[in-house]
């Protein structure tokens, strides 16, 4: 049976929506957030769906500015679409605004709640069979990059500082493992050597950037595979969802994300590791879509490094869900007990692959660039 802590229903009654209340579901996609599907019956005997969300407040502490982020990035979206002759209720996200016109609900036990519409006809998925739908998440993904390349980024809180600063995630994962709160610590230790023996590399990107050889721009920095939707009809990338983290960044984190969550053979919770590669006909496909729609953007350097960023990105990664463990399990969602290592372990897995295949990983990123005609 379907159960949930909250009244979603109440909850649904907190935004002005076009309807009375006919149901919910959930969908249980995310490592972040409680996301939920409420539908309301329209006068005219249509149901409409939503989304409502409870925004995880341990993670985003200020979900003012978090959602000031997310109208200011959708409205500058929703207008670009309007122009191109785009569907914008389709392709992008829209704040359903309180019945006191506020971007989101505190009920009474401090939960935040936000809605956004239902992206209909759509679907998400957490692995790849056809190259083709990953080729059209890396436009999706590559054309968010574009839409927001005029947004003016100084207007962006940074909702998580130092998101994506793997050194100062590596010094996170040193002290939870000297804090080793949850008495973990010992029964890992083969993934603490692992991380350890990788960690000179934690700084390679921050050093280009320091040296003004790459540059920041705006950045969804979360482009996992279930991040975008995927018309049901043409399996084009419709609308890039999730944009809690959208900041200032490297777009060389948004390749090596979608290449370290979308490109592996195994789902990222997989317990049997020999499941576990980076596919590598899935990175070219998304090579190509993500230079194709980038286009100039993409700088020499940064097609240097697309290889390595795949790799950069897949340890990060790794060591968040091995700290998250060590803190016994206070970051991201899980439903088993090892659900943190277990995601830890197919990182590193994917990095080892990484490794043997990567003068392989690089010749294909050369070839793609080169082959656009820069
Ligand atoms: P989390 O931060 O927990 O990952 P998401 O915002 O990514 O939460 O939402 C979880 C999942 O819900 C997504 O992976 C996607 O499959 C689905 N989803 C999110 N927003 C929408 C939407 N507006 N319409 C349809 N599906 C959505
Ligand atoms: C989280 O929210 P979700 O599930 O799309 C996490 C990402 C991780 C990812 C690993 C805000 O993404 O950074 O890469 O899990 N989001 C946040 O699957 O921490
Ligand atoms: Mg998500």
């Amino acid at each position: 049976m379907k159960t949930s802590p909250f009244d979603i229903k109440d909850i649904a009654s907190r935004f002005c929506l076009p309807g009375e209340y006919a149901g919910w579901g959930a969908i249980r996609n995310g490592h972040i957030n409680d996301t939920y599907t409420v539908r309301v019956k329209c006068v005219d005997g249509t149901e409409k769906p939503f989304l409502i969300q409870r925004i995880n407040t341990n993670v985003f502490k200020d979900p003012d500015a978090l959602m000031e982020n997310i109208i200011g990035i959708t409205d500058h979206i929703r207008r670009f679409i309007a122009q191109n002759g785009g569907d914008a209720e389709r392709e992008t996200l829209r704040v359903y605004p309180t019945t006191d016109k506020k971007s989101y609900y505190r009920d009474g036990d401090g939960n935040c709640w936000r809605c956004y519409n239902f992206i209909a006809d759509s679907y998400s998925c957490n692995s790849i069979e056809n190259p083709r739908v990953f080729y059209n998440a890396a436009k999706a993904f590559g054309r968010f990059q574009h839409m927001l390349a005029d947004y003016p980024i100084e207007s962006l809180h940074e909702t998580i500082p130092d998101f994506h600063n793997t050194v100062k995630r590596y010094e996170a994962l040193e002290r939870a493992i000297s804090e080793d709160s949850a008495g973990r610590a010992g029964s890992v230790a083969r993934e603490i050597d692992f991380a350890r023996s990788r960690s000179g590399e934690a700084g390679r990107l921050l050093d280009l950037l320091a040296k003004g050889e790459l540059s920041l721009c705006v950045t969804h920095n979360d482009t996992k595979l279930n991040n975008v939707l995927f018309d049901r009809a043409t399996d084009q990338g419709i609308c890039v969802v999730d944009l809690d983290t959208v900041m200032p960044g490297l777009s060389l984190y948004d390749f090596g994300d979608a290449i370290r969550f979308g490109a592996n053979t195994a789902v990222e919770g997989e317990r049997d590791l020999e499941k576990v590669s980076v596919d590598m006909e899935l990175f070219e496909a998304y090579t190509k879509g993500y230079t194709e729609s980038a286009g100039a953007a993409v700088s020499e350097c940064e097609a240097n490094n697309l290889a390595f960023a795949s790799k950069l990105m897949t340890y990060e990664c790794g060591i968040r869900f091995l700290t998250d463990y060590l803190n016994g399990d206070v970051y991201f969602n899980i439903s088993q007990p090892d659900d943190n290592l277990a995601r830890c372990r197919t990182q590193f897995a994917l990095i080892s692959d990484m490794e043997a295949k990567m003068d392989k990983m690089e010749k294909i990123a050369s070839d793609v660039y080169r082959g656009i005609g820069k």
